[in-house]
């Protein structure tokens, strides 16, 4: 199996101190990698309803807000766990994005945010 790292927005219930955080480490302890704390370059709608305050992102870019979220390296393995969790492709579908990284990992501003290619998990209808 290949080694490739993935990097990975999360801004719902995978995040930290979420129901579903622990999915991050399903298949490995090391299987992701807190990067930072970071945000969408562009604009999202995002649907926050009950039940469970699970909050629905759309694939509508420029509508809405720029998403405040969490970015990690994930391992080919535990992308694909994710992937599954996520019903990817016929629930969620994972796209790519653009973020601002705006922290390190131990939460310390950055002097210059960067800008990375990433993937996140949406709607898209
Ligand atoms: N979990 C993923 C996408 C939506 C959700 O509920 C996340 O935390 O980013």
């Amino acid at each position: 199996m290949d080694k490739n790292k993935h990097l990975v927005f999360m801004y719902g219930t995978l995040k930290s101190g979420e129901a579903n955080h622990k999915q991050l480490f399903a298949k490995g302890a090391d299987g992701s990698v807190f990067l930072g704390h970071a945000r969408t370059v562009s604009r999202f709608p995002l649907i926050v309803t009950t039940p469970f305050n699970i909050p629905f992102l759309l694939h509508k870019e420029g509508l809405g807000h720029r998403i405040k979220g969490e970015l990690y390296l994930i391992d080919d393995e535990t992308l694909k766990h994710i992937d599954w969790f996520e019903g990817h492709p016929h629930w969620y579908e994972r796209r790519q994005i653009k973020a601002e990284l705006l922290t390190d990992s131990l939460g310390n501003k950055l002097d210059k945010p960067e800008t990375l290619q990433v993937w996140l998990y949406g709607l898209s209808r």
